[in-house]
């Protein structure tokens, strides 16, 4: 049962009506202190006793559903959100649209459904286990508060899909439930399952191009997926989605404002030595661009694939903003894609229906473009003649078509000597690591930022940035 009113008081505070199936909260009980296990071991290191001014999930009303508060971490309130509808549900895409859309899992795509949710799922405990150092080292409590509001959100995103694998499948849903508490992010034994989620983010630069690339990559999957015929899939993606634009908010400010400081380090430096003022330095902005970039890219899938297709065309997942195409089906009509043959790079054409991970691929770099030419417009008005730019999205990949074949951040293909010659100032080294390393030294005054990075324009629901965004001294 879907309601606007949530079940705050309840132990797992939700809008499904948990109490009235007992079988089900008794299974979600039963994982709760697994979660809690895991919260304590791979969350956020330390702070666990500090009152951080998080925004909580109250309701699912458009209009209010946050509430803010100073609350403890281990206190926040996670819980399982689904959107209500006001229309009947339809299958939005592929060969039955226009159908009603499914309430129990269709037997004929149970498989193909639990590794969609698993492999969402997988993703939001890997990247709090990515960020749990960073609290240490954080440039102002304001960007505490904002690390540690995306990994409550996290969290409470494990447990929205979590409830989806209790609910509709039986003993493997809850055994993958199990897993997903298991795997570490860069395990080499039990690794995430997706390779950005393997990858380290133990700074602030990777931090906020984590949550402007990678976290963008959630945004347009789980967009997909608010498109799916499984109606709880759906509802429950569609609510993430709301929780989710203040993640990139996070990403793609805390980049426009390490731009603004270093194009102001360049200028108060007679040399223009950004380092030496001890800020972050253009190509080091830049390698870290082409680094989460790509390893964004690659979440997306294969060019070419079988899977995407099945998926379009048995309803599990449309594209972004379904809603706005005219026609579901995308039969008889085809995708141009430049392909690797005879060592050159030949155009060819696919059927569309394969080519859905590039379509979502494409709606993805348009927005990253977006975001790239606010940041040089910050670089201009500064006076630097810098410009960042997204390299192709063939460079540096490692699932799909490019894969195999080297290519230089402009998107020729290059032999693989010249590549490796080059991939130091193409791509984060672990030199840059260790400089961002030895220049992030927290910063826990309230009001008071790093020296590598500028102030918000403005601070969290109306507070100054002064404000005590995180209660250290309690
Ligand atoms: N790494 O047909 P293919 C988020 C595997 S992020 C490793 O080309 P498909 C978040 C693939 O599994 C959003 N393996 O791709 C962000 C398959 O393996 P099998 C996460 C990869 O299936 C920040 C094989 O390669 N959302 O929410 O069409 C913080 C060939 O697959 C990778 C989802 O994942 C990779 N990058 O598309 C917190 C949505 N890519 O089966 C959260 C659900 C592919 O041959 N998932 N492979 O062993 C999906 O829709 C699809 O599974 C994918 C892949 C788009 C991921």
């Amino acid at each position: 049962m879907v309601s606007t009113n949530v079940d705050l008081n309840a132990k797992i505070p939700n809008n499904v009506g948990l109490s009235d199936d007992v079988k089900l909260q008794r299974a979600l009980e039963t994982w709760l202190p697994s979660y809690l296990e895991w919260w304590n071991d791979m969350g956020p290191s330390d702070f666990a006793d500090k009152p951080v001014f998080l925004r909580t999930a109250v309701s699912v009303d458009s209009d209010g559903w946050a509430h803010y508060d100073h609350v403890k971490m281990p206190d926040y309130r996670w819980g399982i959100f689904l959107n209500p509808r006001a229309e009947e549900s339809i299958i939005r895409c592929g060969d039955e649209a226009g159908k009603a859309a499914w309430t129990e899992v269709p037997g004929e795509h149970r498989n193909a459904l639990r590794r969609i949710i698993v492999t969402q799922a997988d993703t939001e405990p890997a990247s709090v286990e990515q960020q749990r150092l960073l609290g240490h080292i954080a440039p102002s409590l304001y960007d505490m508060r904002n690390l540690f509001q995306v990994n409550v959100e996290e969290g409470r995103h494990l447990w929205a899909m979590v409830y989806l694998l209790h609910k509709y499948f039986g003993r493997d849903g809850r055994d993958e439930a199990d897993e997903l508490l298991q795997r570490r992010s860069g395990d080499p034994d039990k690794p995430r399952i997706l390779g950005a989620f393997n990858q380290p983010c133990d700074h602030w630069l990777s931090f906020f191009a984590f949550t402007m690339f990678t976290d963008r990559d959630g945004k347009y999957q789980l967009a997909a997926l608010s498109q799916s015929g499984f109606d709880p899939l759906a509802r429950t993606t569609e609510f993430m989605l709301t929780e989710e634009a203040h993640h990139l908010f996070v990403g793609e400010t805390g980049m426009d404002r390490i731009i603004k400081r270093s194009a102001e380090l360049e200028k108060l430096d007679p040399d223009g030595d950004i380092r030496r003022a001890g800020g972050i330095d253009f190509d080091l902005i830049q390698r870290t661009i082409n680094y989460w970039f790509t390893y964004s890219l690659d979440l997306f899938g294969g060019e070419i694939s079988s899977n995407a297709a099945d998926f379009f065309a048995t309803g599990l997942k449309g594209r972004y903003r379904e809603d706005r195409y005219e026609e579901h089906k995308a039969m008889g009509v085809t995708y141009r894609l430049p392909v690797v043959e005879d060592g050159r790079l030949i155009d060819r054409d696919v059927p569309m229906r394969n080519a859905m991970n590039e379509v979502l691929r494409d709606n993805y770099i348009t927005d990253c473009e977006r975001a790239l030419r606010k940041w040089n417009r910050t670089l201009e008005e500064s006076g630097s003649p810098t410009r960042l730019s997204l390299p192709s999205r063939r460079f540096h990949r490692h699932q799909g078509i490019y894969a195999d074949h080297s290519f230089d951040p402009q998107g020729n293909l290059v032999d693989r000597a010249r590549y490796e010659a080059n991939k130091r100032s193409w791509l984060l080294t672990p030199a840059d690591n260790d400089y961002l390393l030895s220049i992030m030294k927290p910063v826990y005054e309230p009001g008071k930022f790093a020296n590598w990075i500028a102030p918000p324009n403005k601070g969290i629901e109306g507070r100054p940035a002064e404000f005590e965004y995180v209660r250290l001294n309690d």
